[in-house]
């Protein structure tokens, strides 16, 4: 539905990854930052394999989020990787509360 969901499916369809060594294979897929417009991984869900200024049609709706793989991902209020921010640990996933609920415009990997 939106131009970040075609990007990380061609991230990971495409052939330079199956070229990667097995360490760096696991390196690249294990980054995803799945991020869902309803709690509990309900609603619209995204997988995101990088940083964005700005997650389109995802911004400000954001209620979820699972981070698989070694490294953590910053959440930010505003577009541009500003604003407030959280830390999405490694390893997680949780329902966004308070503030960071629906206030989600940019995301970068830690
Ligand atoms: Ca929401």
């Amino acid at each position: 539905m939106s131009n970040i969901k075609n990007q990380t499916q061609d991230l990971y369809s495409t052939e330079l990854v199956q070229d990667l060594d097995q360490e760096a294979a696991a390196t690249v897929s294990g980054g995803t930052l799945y991020i869902s417009t309803g709690y509990n991984g309900s609603g619209n869900e995204i997988g995101l394999g990088k940083g964005y200024t700005d997650i389109g049609s995802y911004k400000n709706k954001v209620s979820w989020y699972k981070v698989t793989g070694y490294k953590g991902w910053y959440a930010y209020t505003g577009k541009n990787y500003t604003g407030q921010y959280y830390y999405l640990k490694p390893g997680t996933q949780g329902n966004l509360g308070g503030n960071a609920n629906n206030n989600i415009e940019s995301v970068l990997p830690a």
